[in-house]
Order: structure tokens, then C-alpha cells, then sequence
């Protein structure tokens, strides 16, 4: 009995040989799977989203309706908050406040400059702190490697737009004042620069002071103007580089007993001012100059979030508005 156990023992050992021998021989060792890339994190959305947006003023029709675009927006999309400020029109407050949310770590600065100078310093703490600015409404002459993004008008053709309504105006030539906005700000200096550019040369501009864009600083500017040039025969039209200084100097110019009419007055925004001012008369032309730039600014904020490129221009297209059609547009107006 014992030998035949030991054969069967060896039977069985040599018939599992066999199979071990027929099985496929084991794979060699896999080396490990790469490692999966790591899914794609979420798509960042407005709810994700702190916008700083330091407002330079609250000077103008047309500020007060910039605000609202981006409050309205902000609101409507849904974003987590709106760090939002007001710098009343000084560079120094709108530079701190650029700094708070740099400090506060925000996710994009949305920054519309009071002026065009001054702005490498914090531009260059909020790029080292990665934090894209978006430059809105008035440029900047800081290097553009500094800011991601310029949306707003081009200054300079709403100069030379209001230039071509006076050359129809004066076709014989004669003699303009200018009542320009904030000194160095990249509305005045392109505004200024486009109207140099097409004026006719029988045209001669006697005289440029500021009215900072706002309606009372433009009142002294109009009453020195009168005081030193006579309505119709020193000079027979003005350009004003905003609505809010236009309706300043129509109280001026009225007071001189001016009567609508009696000079060539050509002004920017498009505001309900100013189409006001077109109704009754004093108007012959109001270059448009957009300010509800809220909804692309926080489309342009949000694909910065997610990392996608954004054109670095966009500029906005405006139009010229007339008396003829004042009066029908003025309801529709929505700033
Ligand atoms: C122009 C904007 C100007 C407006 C004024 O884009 O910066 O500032 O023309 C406003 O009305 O005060």
C-alpha cells in the first residue's frame, strides 16, 4: 500500500508539471499604467466670481449709468461679490482701492482709469499677485503686458467725429472754443487729439479750458469764456467733451442771454441730457459714447477665470446722434 500511495504522489506531481508547463507562461510584469490625468477642474462660473471694480467717480450721467451697468450685471449674473468703490475722481483713492483687493485676493480687477499715467506700480503688485486687470472705458499708458484687457471707446474718433460735424457746420471756417473733461484723463487727451486731427484747417480753436466732465465746474469755464469772447463774432461754435459739461454751459451761455441756435455746439455721451439738449435746440450733433460695458466686462472676468484668452482691444461701436430723430429716441434712452 505505501508504494502505491508514493506513485500515485508521483503521478499527480508529474501531471501538474504537464499543466504548469502548458500554462501560457505568465505575463511578463505590465509596467504600472500611466497615471490618469487628473480630471479637469470644474469650469469656474459667475458664482465663483469676486469682480473689483474701484469707480473712478460719480462725476457724470454717464458714470452713474457706467455704475449701474456693472451693479445691474453683477446682480443678474449671480457672482459672488462685487468689490466696488468710489474713488471720486481721484487717482490716489481708485490706487488704494486697487491695492484692498489685491489684499483681499479677488479674482479679477476690473479698473477704470481716472487718468492714463500712474498706474505701472499697482498694475505690476496685481500681476505679481495673479490678479488679470481688465483696463474699461478711458486707456491707460502703462505697458500692455501689464493688464490683460482694454474695453471702451475709441477717444480719439469721437474727436474727429465731432471735428467733421463742425467743418459741415462751418464750411467757410471760423473760430471754436473746447471745453474739455479731466485733465490727462484718456477720454480728454484722445477726444482732443481726434478733433485736432480732422478739424479744417479754416478753422482755428481759440480757446480750451476743463470742466473736469461735470456739470458745475463747466458753469465758471463757459462764464469766463463770455467774458472774454464775444457769442457769434469772436467765436461761433463749441465743442464739449461731455453732456454733463454741455448743460453746464447752456445755463452759462443763457444767463449771456446766448439763444439756442445762435451757436454750433457739438458734445459726447448721448446721454438723456444731452438729447435734451438736442430737442431744445442747443445741440446741433451728440457723438454717442457707450458706458454700459458691464455685461461684456464680467463675460471677458470669467473666461479669464477658466484660463481662456480674451481679445486684449474691444473696442465698442458708436454712432453720432442728431436733432432730427431727438426727440423720437429720447424715451428710448436708457442712460
Ligand atoms: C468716456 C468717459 C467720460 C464720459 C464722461 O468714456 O470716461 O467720463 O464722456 C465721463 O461723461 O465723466
Amino acid at each position: 500500500m505505501k508504494t502505491a500511495k508514493v506513485s500515485l504522489f508521483v503521478v499527480i506531481v508529474m501531471v501538474l508539471g504537464m499543466l504548469a508547463a502548458c500554462a501560457p507562461a505568465a505575463a511578463p510584469a505590465q509596467p504600472a499604467a500611466p497615471a490618469q490625468p487628473a480630471a479637469p477642474a470644474a469650469a469656474k462660473t459667475y458664482k465663483d466670481m469676486t469682480l473689483c471694480y474701484p469707480q473712478l467717480g460719480a462725476e457724470s450721467d454717464w458714470r452713474t449709468a457706467n455704475t449701474a451697468s456693472f451693479k445691474e450685471t453683477a446682480t443678474q449674473l449671480g457672482i459672488k461679490q462685487l468689490v466696488f468703490s468710489d474713488a471720486q475722481q481721484k487717482q490716489e483713492n481708485q490706487i488704494s482701492a486697487v491695492r484692498a483687493c489685491i489684499q483681499q485676493g479677488v479674482d479679477v480687477i476690473a479698473l477704470p482709469p481716472v487718468v492714463e499715467d500712474g498706474w505701472e506700480a499697482v498694475l505690476t503688485e496685481a500681476k505679481n499677485a495673479g490678479i488679470p486687470v481688465i483696463i474699461v472705458d478711458r486707456s491707460v499708458s502703462a505697458d500692455k503686458s501689464l493688464y490683460a484687457s482694454h474695453i471702451g471707446s475709441d477717444m480719439v474718433l469721437e474727436g474727429e467725429r465731432a471735428a467733421e460735424e463742425f467743418n459741415k457746420m462751418l464750411p467757410n471756417g471760423g473760430a471754436v472754443l473746447e471745453l474739455s473733461g479731466t485733465t490727462g484723463s484718456g477720454a480728454a487727451v484722445g477726444r482732443a487729439k481726434g478733433f485736432r486731427n480732422k478739424l479744417n484747417a479754416n478753422i482755428k480753436i481759440i480757446d480750451s479750458q476743463t470742466g473736469n466732465f461735470t456739470r458745475a465746474e463747466a458753469v465758471p469755464v463757459m462764464q469766463a469764456f463770455l467774458k472774454k469772447y464775444k457769442s457769434g463774432t469772436d467765436f461761433q461754435g463749441i465743442f464739449i467733451h461731455n453732456d454733463d459739461m454741455g448743460i453746464g454751459a447752456i445755463e452759462a451761455l443763457k444767463a449771456a442771454g446766448v439763444k439756442p441756435g445762435d451757436l454750433k455746439i457739438v458734445s459726447v455721451d448721448g446721454t438723456r441730457g444731452g438729447f435734451q439738449a438736442m430737442v431744445d435746440g442747443w445741440f446741433q450733433a451728440d457723438v454717442e459714447c457707450n458706458p454700459l460695458l458691464g455685461p461684456q466686462v464680467f463675460e471677458m472676468a470669467l473666461k479669464l477665470m477658466n484660463g481662456q484668452t480674451i481679445d486684449r482691444e474691444v473696442l465698442t461701436n458708436e454712432t453720432v446722434y442728431y436733432p432730427d430723430k431727438a426727440a423720437e429716441l429720447l424715451p428710448t434712452r436708457k442712460y
